[in-house]
């Protein structure tokens, strides 16, 4: 089928026409697109039976990666590049005059995640099936993904997102392997043999039915699975239900992703889709073991079940229940072979991200599991009593079960054989303040996987010209294994070299300048910097930081004839969850100023600003490539780790940062001078939180640049509404700037004018920029699957 393209030109055209009963000049793209996917699935139908054959004969451990979220962006051009067909492709249809990237972009991006956290995941799949490792995915089939965002009048306005309105030619529904999931009602117990047994009595059900996709490795016959969950109302309904308002519900279960980055709703729906999630994951997992080993004694040695974060706990109570209730095993062993089995990863410290579920909401809902949590916490309190006698302090902290909530967070650390943070600076955070006592009662848990991402998505699809340039210098070794990259460093001082990556990045950012021509009707110049800021909105992300600089950039330009700066494009690319008051207006913020400047036309020759609208996986491809700066700003500790920093250094960017996240380990690599670093340490911000003594208002005053840009929040240099931007300002003066912006203000210009010194050699720079890309290997997420694979699932390629 894809041997020549001949033979692929012959089968296109004539499935095409059985398909839709059109010639091929009557179809559309999408009609193309579905052709040519249920062509790729055909060709990869063996393997896929093959590689789930090995795991149900082969007595190799299976590990299964459960996460409320896969941000997967589009499928074909990956699969196509992964199965080494697409060249074959590309030519083929270029003879019939249909170019591949136009059917490419009719696939609509599969948006079932927030940000990082989603993305990581999407990303481990692709390096689990790339090195051969029986690892697999387990989520939610939404049918709506994260909103779609269009800029009005500024204002960000969401639309529900439509991914399945064509259908997705790389599912499979599966109802054949549907599995109840029960709500409500109440438990019974009674006793037999001296030994309590519980049921859980009238419950509510949900059907759970998968679809199956295929995660295809590159250049190997590994193809592993996603296994996405679907609500349905069950066959025979309850009698006591009104039918319509029944099978609403149930569907609701799976409708909607919750649009909340790093922050708890503390809504039952989403409580709902935790369990859905968890429980029709377990009993899938558990049913096809069974059928392979009969006995769950050795479960544990032979699965490995990962939750990304602390949305899928819930899969410590329910594998106990399995094992209680309907293996009837006594506790201890059960609570040996779910800890073993267990493993935990932790995304964040703020506060407000932690989960903790009111007993009131949580114990009515899931009855059984409520009572095992309950148990659960006993325990766990007994064994911390023995160890800290009388420490009642200590225990009340560390409690799974207190002040009426459950703590999500601590259920994870007790019920699991291993917790990670996701950058060095983050796991050494857990470890010494957030999780400090966990820490010292088991330390042997605590570990650390700095996250990584995939460089066969983000450089070799993103960039091909790039790629391409690689493999002529180095061989395509690092394909395969990232880390070879690191030979590049041969060709740092290399004139070729350089020149041709410096052309690379000039067509990429003439090709972005094209889009957002598209986008906005706006003129960018491709030879200023491309100064990047492209993530979530949130306060601690400061995006609010490069605004009041590019404000301050904006006044210096107007008010002295003397000061120039170096042409630069800032562009923007964030959405706000709908609910996140202040994220909404820096987004306004960001398109007020974008007017101001760009109208402006003697500040609009030196600066630009761009707000690109609906930031999501496919634009991301079109911008890290893009990218002269990448901005990593955040307030020291506050970021995890961050991924977008590691695809912009792979791209050649040159980090703006603090040291926060996997930036300082970025700087480890490159070192200082190849990164322009910045800021408050991650140690001064959490002393200022402990001990205080920061005033922004001091800042405010001593600086002229701050208190003129702070000024123009609310005195009318914006034209907007009064008030529009009163809450920013507020938060920096009344609110004493949480996130000191104020405070890394002079740091952050200093370090902008770093920028644009170095980016005036044009040399230097391009030398940094290959030292960046010749590093970036490392954080590969084939590098973090490795260690995952090694360190905490004990798992072997197939
Ligand atoms: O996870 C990423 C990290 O690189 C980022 O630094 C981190 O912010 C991100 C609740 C989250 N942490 N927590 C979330 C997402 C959705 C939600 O409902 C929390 N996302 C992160 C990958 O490690």
């Amino acid at each position: 089928m894809f041997s020549s393209k001949e033979s692929f030109q012959k089968s296109f055209l004539k499935r095409l026409e059985m398909t839709y009963g059109k010639t091929f000049r009557e179809s559309t793209s999408r009609d193309q697109y579905n052709t040519l996917g249920h062509m790729v699935r055909e060709y990869i139908s063996t393997n896929w039976i093959e590689t789930n054959e090995k795991n149900r004969s082969a007595n190799n451990k299976q590990v299964y990666y459960l996460s409320i979220e896969f941000l997967l962006g589009k499928l074909m051009g990956q699969n196509l590049l992964n199965l080494g067909i697409r060249e074959v492709v590309e030519k083929g249809l270029e003879e019939l005059g249909i170019s591949l990237t136009d059917i490419e972009e009719s696939e609509s991006d599969a948006g079932l995640g927030n940000g990082g956290l989603g993305r990581l995941a999407a990303c481990f799949l692709d390096s689990l099936a790339s090195l051969d490792l029986p690892g697999h995915g387990c989520g939610i089939r939404y049918k709506h993904g994260l909103f779609d965002q269009k800029i009005a009048d500024g204002y960000q306005v969401e639309y529900p997102e439509q991914w399945l309105r064509h259908g997705n030619v790389w599912e499979v529904r599966k109802p054949d392997q549907a599995v109840d999931i029960a709500f409500w009602g109440t438990t019974e117990s009674r006793e037999v043999d001296g030994k309590l047994e519980f049921k859980h009595v009238s419950p509510e059900t949900v059907v759970a039915v998968p679809y199956d996709m295929p995660m295809i490795g590159y250049e190997t016959s590994t193809v592993n699975t996603l296994r996405l969950w679907s609500a349905e109302p069950a066959h025979h309904p309850p009698l006591n239900r009104d039918l319509l308002t029944y099978k609403r519900e149930t569907e609701a279960v799976s409708e909607f992703l919750y649009p909340d980055d790093t922050h708890d709703e503390g809504k039952i729906l989403r409580l709902k889709q935790q369990y859905f999630l968890v429980s029709a994951s377990l009993q899938s997992i558990i049913r096809s073991f069974r059928k392979k080993n009969g006995s769950l004694h050795n479960f544990h040695e032979m699965v490995a079940i990962h939750i990304n974060d602390t949305h899928p706990v819930l899969a410590i109570p329910e594998l106990m229940r399995i094992l209680l209730d309907e293996e009837r095993m006594e506790w201890e062993e059960a609570w040996k072979i779910t800890t073993n089995t267990i493993s935990y990863t932790n995304h964040t410290t703020l506060s407000e991200a932690l989960e903790k579920w009111p007993i009131y909401l949580f114990k009515p809902l899931l009855p059984r599991i409520y009572l095992i949590v309950e148990e659960i916490n006993e325990r766990y309190c007994k064994a911390l009593w023995e160890r800290y006698p009388g420490d009642w302090n200590r225990i009340e902290q560390m409690a799974i079960l207190a002040h009426g909530l459950v703590k999500m967070a601590h259920l994870a650390i007790a019920g699991s054989h291993s917790v990670n943070g996701v950058a060095k600076i983050h796991s050494d955070i857990l470890r010494m303040r957030e999780m400090k006592l966990f820490y010292e009662f088991e330390p042997e848990k605590f570990n650390n996987k700095t996250n990584g991402i995939a460089h066969r998505r983000w450089l070799l699809k993103a960039n091909p010209e790039l790629a391409d340039t690689i493999t002529e210098a180095i061989g395509d070794r690092w394909v395969k294994d990232p880390e070879y990259l690191i030979q590049l460093k041969r060709f740092i001082y290399d004139e070729g070299m350089k020149e041709k990556t410096a052309k690379i990045k000039q067509a990429r950012k003439e090709i972005l300048a094209q889009k957002i021509f598209e986008q906005s009707s706006m003129k960018v110049d491709p030879s200023s910097i491309f100064d990047v800021q492209v993530k979530r909105l949130h306060a601690y992300k400061r995006q609010l930081l490069n605004v009041l600089h590019i404000m301050y950039l904006y006044n210096r330009i107007r008010e002295d004839s003397n000061f120039s700066v170096y042409p630069r494009t800032f562009i923007f690319g964030a959405k706000a969850s709908p609910g996140y008051y202040y994220a909404k207006k820096v987004i306004k913020l960001i398109n007020s100023l974008a007017e101001k400047v760009n109208s402006d036309p003697k500040v609009s020759k030196m600066i630009k600003v761009v707000f690109m609208e609906n930031y999501r996986v496919s634009l991301a491809e079109s911008i890290f490539p893009a990218a002269d700066v990448s901005e990593q700003i955040s307030t020291a500790s506050k970021e995890a780790s961050g991924t977008g920093n590691m695809k912009f250094m792979m791209n050649g960017a040159l980090t703006l940062g603090t040291l926060d996240g996997a930036n300082v380990e970025i700087l480890e690599s490159v070192g200082t001078p190849n990164i322009f670093t910045f800021g408050l340490t991650a140690e001064q911000v959490l002393d200022y939180y402990e001990n205080g003594g920061y005033r922004s208002t001091e800042y405010y005053h001593h600086d002229v640049r701050i208190r003129q840009a702070t000024d123009q929040l609310i005195n009318g240099f914006f034209h907007e509404t009064e008030g529009e931007f009163e809450a920013i300002y507020d938060s920096l003066i009344a609110h004493n700037d949480q996130y000191f912006v104020l405070k890394d203000f002079s740091s952050y210009a200093e370090a902008q004018e770093r920028v644009e010194q170095t980016f005036i050699n044009k040399g230097e720079w391009q030398e940094k920029s290959l030292i960046n890309i010749a590093y970036s290997g490392s954080f590969s997420s084939d590098r973090t699957i490795k260690e995952y694979a090694d360190g905490i699932w004990n798992i072997k390629p197939i």
